[in-house]
């Protein structure tokens, strides 16, 4: 029988379970929450520079004053003070030493916000400065760096360099992008009875925060009950750094005994917390005649900002996309982690992958126009085919490889080539105004790529009415996670989605989960969730087989389906009845299910392994228009053809397609971040850092997302695949087609532009301007 059969809401669209308290206004954000009774709010006092030493700090005159409830600094934390996710160089308050403007000293907790900004300016902190590194080339330069250095390499790179045909040498700077959740970062921390701690936490990895806030407090993880109930927004930005405002509102609820709320307003979540990595990547590559690669060498630092918090895997994540979907026979690839007086950057949608893929396009951009090839050749020419061009830099093998699939379907359905020349027509009658097209494609590696973190794990409760409840590892953000596992329990309890509740994400339900991320929140979490349905329906089936009259040989046959177990004759049941039944009989009717990717592993040492279970791929052509007079463009039109394999609810996979791919235009083109030379951020808030926006650059004018057809992916829950992140990459595009139309602009057609990241206006005209024109 096929999955998508009539009654199973798998395979169709289907609106997002909190679609309607989202439009309402009924949705409760933690900030929504009634305040418990009693509840105290806090406000940080935070190093006000770069880099420095904390010379006097005193609270006396803070904690005195009315409202103050109580100043916390260091020395108040009864545990340990870091909040770091892996290397510990996080402390949660700063002590002798201040690494970045915006680290947290102390923490003011009081009746009323108003109380603790009183509270705030009456803390006597006195900072010596000291130099700060902000950017990369200095960090080189001085050697700030962090632990970690990764290496990949094949064949002899050298000599393939200097036999190339063509060789290419410079730089690629690509820049930092602030997540914009429209949630900032919030934790409410509530004392219960016997020393147990409920804190309520905007986070995507609820079981490092538990973690973090019994080493914190030195207390045990069993003494702490984390909830995630809904995230405004996560974007890689709560992957780790949820956990230090849900340790502090825990720290001050343990000392003041009372329910206390952290909550950042927009300007401190912009200036305080972690961004995208800029990445700064020096490059020599060697093409031959024909615009094929035959050898590739990058340096690639990640500004990883004071502490490592996820810097190395980022890194790694970025070499492991250097190639998108590139066969590089020779190459050399070295990455480091820089160490400069910025917050600590973080996970953000793509998590180095755009960092790294950045760097191959702008590669390939000028190796197709020294060649004078169209660029979108040169990508086809290049891509993984048959061994042995068939082994990435780590020595993965890439199987069913759906790029050329993908290029030739949306070449056709975009009419790349018609359109191509129409854009030449364009441009050569028109003086002030240019176009440019591009095609861009993507492979991204779906796994975490510290192997152990891929598991996940569920628990199903039935009811005797027949109703459900499911809990998971993962949190819902908005991406659809709770949508999808709510489609994966009906299809196979063989229920209407309404007769299934998701309950709230929380760490006394499903333990030790990973972090949802590296967008396989529905890949681990849904193979659990199915394991324990799965479980519960092979305990329900003798009971209704017994109810039909049918004898074990044939229990088999039952299906469960619309609410009821069925013969294939017709004959059934309905489900409630089968569970009222199964209760008589003293069978129990919940279930846990659990996870694990198989067959996947990395050695770091030697550059080279199976890190991914799969590779998801897509494509976007892009057209843009540019004013040379304003250095502005608009967005004529975008066609996407995504590859979701055979999706989970295609209506949600849309929007997850469309949001990567607008959240990856912003990166490159219209939102900047300014840092001041004492390291202190220009652009905390919309009115100088612009998202992209409806009816406004860059949101594309004509805009169609068509899902590849055809496409189940084997081994993956249902056929589906990961979605979250991969389509950002395809805004790459942007700056392809945005060099296109700045080329257009010289008479001569010249064949090299600068053009930096993010394109704004200005970079726009500043390329432009550099090449003479118009
Ligand atoms: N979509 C929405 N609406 N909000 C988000 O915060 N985060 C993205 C992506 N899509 C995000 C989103 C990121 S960074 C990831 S890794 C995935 O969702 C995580 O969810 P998944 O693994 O369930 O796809
Ligand atoms: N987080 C992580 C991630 O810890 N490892 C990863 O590989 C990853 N990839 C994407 C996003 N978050
Ligand atoms: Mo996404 S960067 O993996 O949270």
């Amino acid at each position: 029988m096929s999955e998508k059969s009539v009654q199973s809401p798998l395979h169709r669209p289907s609106s997002h379970e909190s679609a309607w308290q989202h439009v309402s206004g009924e949705a409760i954000y933690i900030d929504d929450m009634p305040p418990p009774s009693g509840m105290l709010v806090a406000q940080l006092v935070v190093s006000p520079v770069a880099h420095g030493r904390i010379v006097r700090l005193d609270t006396t005159k803070a904690a005195a004053l009315p409202g103050v409830a109580a100043v916390l600094t260091a020395q108040d934390i009864p545990g340990v003070n870091d909040i770091s996710a892996i290397f510990h160089d996080e402390p949660l308050l700063a002590t002798t030493e201040v690494l970045c403007q915006g680290q947290a000293v102390a923490l003011v907790v009081g009746d009323s916000y108003e109380a603790c900004r009183r509270g705030v300016s009456a803390v006597e902190l006195e900072i010596e400065a000291l130099p700060a590194v902000l950017d990369v080339p200095t960090a080189i330069a001085q050697q700030s760096m962090h632990a970690g250095v990764h290496v990949m390499r094949r064949g002899d790179v050298d000599t393939a360099l200097a036999s190339s045909a063509l060789k290419l040498s410079g730089v690629v700077e690509s820049p930092d992008q602030d997540h914009w959740y429209l949630e900032t970062h919030v934790a409410l921390a509530i004392l219960e009875e016997n020393r147990t701690l409920r804190v309520y936490s905007s986070t995507q990895h609820p079981a490092e925060v538990q973690a973090k806030i019994g080493e914190v407090l030195g207390i045990p993880r069993a003494d702490v009950v984390v909830l995630a109930p809904r995230m405004g927004g996560g974007f890689g930005g709560k992957e780790t750094q949820g956990a230090h405002f849900a340790a502090l509102a825990s720290l001050a609820a343990w000392h003041c005994r009372r329910p206390v709320k952290v909550w950042l307003n927009r300007d401190q979540d912009m200036m305080w917390t972690g961004k995208r990595h800029p990445f700064y990547s020096t490059y020599e590559a060697g093409f031959d005649t024909d615009g094929r690669i035959c050898a590739l060498k990058v340096q690639t630092y990640a500004n990883a900002g004071w502490a490592h918090d996820l810097s190395r895997a980022i890194l790694d994540r970025c070499l492991f996309h250097l190639d998108n979907t590139y066969f590089i026979p020779n190459l050399h690839f070295e990455g480091r982690i820089a160490k400069t007086h910025l917050p600590s950057n973080t996970a953000y949608r793509g998590f180095g992958g755009p960092q790294g893929i950045v760097v191959i396009e702008s590669v390939l951009n000028r190796a197709a126009r020294k060649l004078g090839l169209d660029p979108a050749e040169v990508r086809q020419r290049n891509f993984y085919g048959e061994a042995p061009r068939n082994r990435t830099p780590y020595d993965q093998e890439v199987v069913d490889s759906r790029a050329r699939r993908i290029y030739d379907e949306l070449m056709q359905s975009s009419r790349y080539h018609a359109r191509q020349k129409e854009v030449a027509d364009f441009n050569a009658q028109s003086r002030w105004i240019k176009r440019g097209l591009a095609f861009q494609p993507v492979k991204f590696g779906i796994s975490f790529t510290n192997s152990m973190l891929n598991q996940a794990g569920a628990l199903v409760l039935i009811y005797t009415d027949g109703t459900v409840q499911i809990n998971h590892g993962g949190t819902e953000m908005g991406q659809g996670l709770h949508t999808k596992m709510r489609v994966v329990a009906a299809h196979c309890l063989g229920l209407p989605q309404e007769r299934i509740r998701v309950m709230h994400t929380a760490t006394d339900k499903v333990p030790n989960t990973a972090a949802t991320a590296a967008s396989s929140g529905a890949d681990l979490n849904g193979q659990a969730v199915h394991e324990a349905c799965r479980v519960l329906v092979e305990r329900l089936r003798p009971v209704a087989a017994r109810m039909l009259g049918v004898s074990e040989g044939e229990q088999h046959t039952l299906c469960f389906a619309g609410e009821a177990v069925s013969l294939p004759n017709g004959q059934s049941v309905s489900f409630s009845k089968v569970v009222q039944q199964a209760y008589v009989e003293q069978i129990s009717l919940s279930a846990t299910g659990y996870y694990r990717t198989p067959d996947i592993w990395y050695d770091a040492e030697q550059g080279r392994g199976k890190p991914f279970h799969y590779f998801a791929y897509g494509a976007a052509v892009l057209e843009v228009e540019v004013n040379g007079l304003t250095g502005e463009h608009r967005l004529l039109q975008v066609d996407i053809l995504h590859d979701v394999g055979d999706s989970l609810i295609p209506s949600l996979d849309r929007g997850q397609v469309e949001g990567a791919f607008i959240q990856g235009l912003g990166w490159l083109t219209c939102e900047e971040l300014i840092w001041d030379d004492k390291g202190f951020l220009r652009t905390h808030s919309p009115d100088t850092y612009k998202i992209p926006s409806y009816g406004t650059a860059p949101v594309p004018e004509r805009f169609s997302v068509q899902l590849l057809e055809d496409a189940a992916q084997a081994a993956v829950i249902h056929g589906s695949k990961a979605v979250g992140e991969p389509p950002f990459m395809l805004a790459i595009g942007v700056m392809t087609a945005l060099q296109e139309a700045v080329l257009a602009f010289t008479p001569a057609a010249a064949r090299e532009v600068e053009l930096r990241l993010p394109c704004t206006a200005e970079a726009v005209l500043r390329a432009i301007h550099a090449l003479g024109a118009p």
